[in-house]
């Protein structure tokens, strides 16, 4: 039976979706765990996916046993950020990620619409050094959520600028935190990741070269 329905929406997470900033985000931390006197692991960095900066920082200062008063924290926040940066200023659109220019422009010539939906503060930068920005329809990043996710506000927030309703947004995550955003929101989600670590995702692939759009159009019958 043909069912009447309205076109999907695509919304993307940014780090571990279409590019990998994980490895400049452990290097700046690192960095800064190392000038606090302690140690930060890639282990400790795994955790942090998803994890917006500031509270990424408390977690930090929490595993060295280490605390600050809110201003000295908002200067190690910016003294992060500003090493984080020089390295994100230097990345190309060879750091993208397998499958994601080749879904992205298929999503486009179908013309499905397509946002954002990230926790980075410094999307615009990595969206145009990766040549990517000019796929979006919408942006919603961490300069425009009061709430982080797992709180569905990001996702809510790209339908809404999509005028999609949330029924139709399908959700691409790589963060356990994002995915129990996008379930929040009421979405369909797709894991990017292993499935072990992405527990309520419909489907969890390893990256965007394995999903065509038929299967993501497929979601909603699922
Ligand atoms: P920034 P996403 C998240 O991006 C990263 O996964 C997370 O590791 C990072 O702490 C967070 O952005 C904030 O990044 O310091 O650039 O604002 O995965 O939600 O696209
Ligand atoms: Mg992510």
């Amino acid at each position: 039976m043909q069912h009447t329905t309205e076109p999907i929406a695509c919304i993307f997470d940014l780090d571990g979706v279409l590019v990998d900033t994980a490895v400049y985000h452990y290097k700046a931390w690192k960095a800064l765990a190392n000038s606090l006197g302690f140690d930060f692991t890639e282990l400790q960095n795994e955790q942090l996916k998803g994890v917006n900066r500031m509270r990424s920082l408390d977690m930090i200062l929490q595993w060295g046993g280490v605390t600050q008063s809110a201003s000295e924290k908002e200067a190690l926040a910016a003294k992060k950020n500003e090493q984080y940066v020089g390295m994100i200023s230097k990345m190309t659109v060879q750091e993208v990620l397998p499958g994601s220019l080749e879904l992205l422009t298929a999503l486009k010539a179908a013309g499905i619409k397509i946002a954002l939906g990230s926790a980075s503060k410094n999307s615009s930068l990595i969206l145009e050094r990766t040549e990517l920005a000019h796929f979006f329809d919408a942006i919603v990043d961490g300069n425009s959520v009061t709430t982080s996710k797992p709180d569905p506000e990001v996702f809510l927030k790209a339908a809404e600028l999509l005028k999609t309703a949330k029924e139709n947004c399908v959700v691409f995550e790589d963060a356990l935190a994002g995915v129990q955003a996008a379930l929040a929101a009421d979405m369909m989600v797709v894991g990017v990741g292993r499935a072990e670590h992405l527990p309520g995702a419909q489907v969890v692939i390893n990256n965007l070269s394995e999903i065509t759009i038929n299967e993501i159009e497929a979601l909603r019958y699922q």
